[in-house]
């Protein structure tokens, strides 16, 4: 029976999307444990659980979970948090404030996704597993009033078989395994009466109806956290395992250890460990394995983001492989996880695939760890090796680097390996600019502390994916991230024989030709007279026969022509330049009373077919319509508009287009 509309509340509706982008931990303004990952649609969903610190009442040295959000993903680097599903203060069964919604599950079968979940019941003592349901991935799910009969325990798994049939797996009492119904929501079969071992101090408890069967064939030891599934012919029952002795002052952790049967529900053949303990002790460890484009991968879980408290863990994930028996390879963590990452992302290096051995890790912040880590390459010599990112799209690039450092200290940040081709040399200082004409911002002090966000020109632009590493070059650097970014475009070149230009809208001419700017010796632009410009310009065009100068077309992104960005692009004095620019405008018919109306950065001198035609004199911005010329003839067929520009210490442009009589702009011809 389904519950009343009161009940509809506990399908939360994913109210919240957010987005992480990440390697290890993958979620990372969260703490999320138990992941379960499920392909659902050609995408991963991810079904953690939610650690959160426990509240006043609590215990507070335990698990403490309230509800559970969901995550999806394309690439297994970047994850959307579709907000919560489901949580403790709207199933019907549940403890209100029981906070025990420990390890989930999610299955799509008869067109329905069953999400199943523990829960600590309103009566009795334990945990019981209820199954929510709804039409997506995401939610939002409607609880079934009552949990499942015959299940008392924790971490439901769900294999949903080739034919059909479904199969849930659980712990408590050991691992327990029963065949569902083809609702999904009962267990098919018999329920046993079991007494209940009575707990010391506690009242006895009835017998319990428990269904299903104990799962034959796993070692001793504790055991919880099932995960099956199936691969060709063989099913795989895997779980957190202790191996190690119990006992006073021993205190072994979790490993993930599997086994293997020809049957879903076993008997099960051991064969061993697919990831060790953890090295720093976090007591448990809890994951699931599927595949995802060809590629099979181990979710699991680690205190990473909480290394002094292991009950708030973080999900991460690392690729699985299996040998040619069926049999898994041992999986090794890595902080670097899996996924390509962007160049243009928050590439979180510190997480790196490698390094060598003197590399150190730790969290930036230790009270919020959300805000993650921070690698010390200690001296020169030192470095670290990032895997797998994408340049693609990556043209014209800058790089830009949070580091701590001492002043004067330098890095590289190199392709493939340590002794790889420097894409850029990064030099902390913040005395002397980084500079490069053009770039945003060279460094931005963090006011908090020390790290210094710099921007920094490339050497080169890598292309496609490559593996980039960093190489201390001085004393100790400590960095967080680095990221790729495109520069703007200002204008693209234009191959000989290219079509012709038009006017944009507003009358503008994009398309110029452009000589390699001159350095000229200007301090100041208020020497910018009528009589000064007239004479310099003069000077030049007397020159410009002899000039070896190079010419480029252009075609602007813009309604002004950046001079200034052109000096950069080819390398050449940005500030205290002179530039000589033409176009030619190819008119249908003669166009009568127009006048030209320009503006220039600094100041400029602008000729129509040879005839001089306007002067902006002056140290001026570039304005719309700043002059405006005499009127003037468009003859039909080619016109030579041509002007020169001259600037001492700012950003040079122009812009540049013909009206008429009203001031409308004129737009009826082409540009060559
Ligand atoms: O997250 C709470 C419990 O810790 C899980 O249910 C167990 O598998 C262990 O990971």
């Amino acid at each position: 029976m389904r519950h009343q509309p009161l009940f509809l509340l506990c399908t939360l509706l994913s109210t919240f999307i957010g987005s992480a982008t990440a390697q290890n931990p993958i979620i990372r303004d969260q703490y999320t444990a138990d992941p379960t990952a499920r392909v659902f649609n050609n995408k991963v969903y991810l079904y953690p659980s939610h650690d959160i610190f426990p509240p006043a009442g609590q215990r507070q040295d335990w698990f403490c979970m309230a509800d559970y959000h969901v995550f999806s993903s394309e690439n297994l680097t970047e994850w959307t948090d579709h907000g919560m599903i489901l949580s403790q203060e709207t199933v019907p069964w549940g403890k209100p404030d029981g906070y025990s919604m420990w390890a989930p599950d999610c299955v799509f079968k008869n067109g329905k996704y069953y999400f199943y979940f523990p829960n600590a019941p309103k009566s009795g003592r334990g945990f019981a597993i209820g199954v929510a349901t709804s039409d997506s991935p995401t939610g939002p799910f409607t609880c079934e009033p009552e949990p499942i009969k015959g299940v008392s325990g924790i971490d439901p798994c769900v294999l949903v078989d080739d034919d059909g049939s479904a199969y849930i797996y659980w712990s408590g009492m050991g691992i327990r395994g029963a065949k569902l119904k083809g609702n999904m929501l009962e267990l098919d079969g018999e329920l046993q009466e079991v007494k209940m071992p009575r707990r010391e101090g506690m009242p006895e408890m009835p017998p319990m109806k428990v269904g299903g069967q104990a799962m034959e064939g796993l070692p001793d030891g504790f055991k919880e956290g099932p995960f099956a599934f199936k691969r060709g012919d063989w099913y795989y029952l895997t779980f957190p395992w202790v191996r190690g002795e119990t006992g006073e002052g021993k205190n072994p952790t979790e490993t993930l250890a599997y086994s293997m049967s020809k049957s879903p529900l076993g008997p099960w053949d051991f064969k061993g460990i697919i990831m060790a303990e953890h090295a720093n002790h976090c007591w448990t460890n809890h994951h699931s394995i599927v595949e995802y484009k060809g590629q099979w991968y181990l979710f699991y879980h680690h205190n990473a983001f909480s290394p002094r408290d292991d009950k708030r863990r973080s999900a991460q994930i690392e690729k699985l492989f299996f040998n040619a028996d069926g049999t898994i390879r041992e999986v090794k963590e890595t902080m670097r996880g899996v996924g390509i990452n962007q160049a243009t992302e928050k590439i979180e290096i510190d997480r790196y695939s490698t390094a060598s051995s003197d590399v150190t890790t730790a969290l930036i912040d230790t009270v919020n760890t959300f805000r993650s880590y921070q690698a010390t390459l200690p001296k020169k010599g030192s470095w670290m090796l990032y895997k797998d990112v994408d340049f693609s799209g990556l043209t014209d690039s800058y790089l830009i680097v949070s580091a701590l450092a001492p002043e004067n200290t330098e890095f590289f940040v190199r392709e493939k390996n340590a002794k790889g081709k420097v894409i850029a040399k990064i030099k902390m200082t913040v005395k002397s600019e980084i500079t490069r004409p053009g770039m945003p911002t060279p460094f931005r002090r963090d006011q908090s502390n020390q790290w210094l966000t710099l921007t920094v020109p490339l050497e080169y632009t890598p292309k496609g994916v490559t593996d980039l590493c960093v190489t201390c070059e001085g004393d100790a650097v400590s960095i967080d991230w680095l990221q790729f970014k495109n520069r703007p475009l200002y204008f693209t070149p234009v191959a000989s024989g290219a079509e012709p230009s038009q006017p944009d809208d507003q009358g503008f001419i994009r398309r110029w030709r452009l000589m390699e700017p001159i350095a000229v010796d200007v301090r100041s632009n208020v020497i910018f007279t009528d009589s000064w410009l007239r004479n310099k310009f003069a000077d030049e065009l007397a020159k410009l026969p002899k000039q070896k100068a190079k010419w480029y077309t252009l075609e602007s992104e813009n309604y002004n022509m950046k001079l200034f960005r052109f000096a950069e692009k080819y390398g050449k004095q940005t500030y205290g330049s002179f530039f000589w620019c033409e176009t030619v405008i190819d008119c249908p018919e003669d166009i009568q009373n127009v006048r030209l109306a320009c503006g220039s950065n600094g100041a400029s001198l602008w000729w129509l077919n040879g005839e001089e035609v306007l002067l902006l004199e002056g140290d001026r911005r570039m304005v719309v319509d700043d002059g405006v010329s005499q009127r003037l003839t468009l003859k039909k067929g080619q016109n030579t508009l041509r002007c020169a520009v001259i600037n001492g210490p700012g950003l040079s442009d122009l812009c540049a287009r013909f009206i008429d009589e009203k001031g409308n702009p004129i737009t009826n011809f082409q540009i060559q």
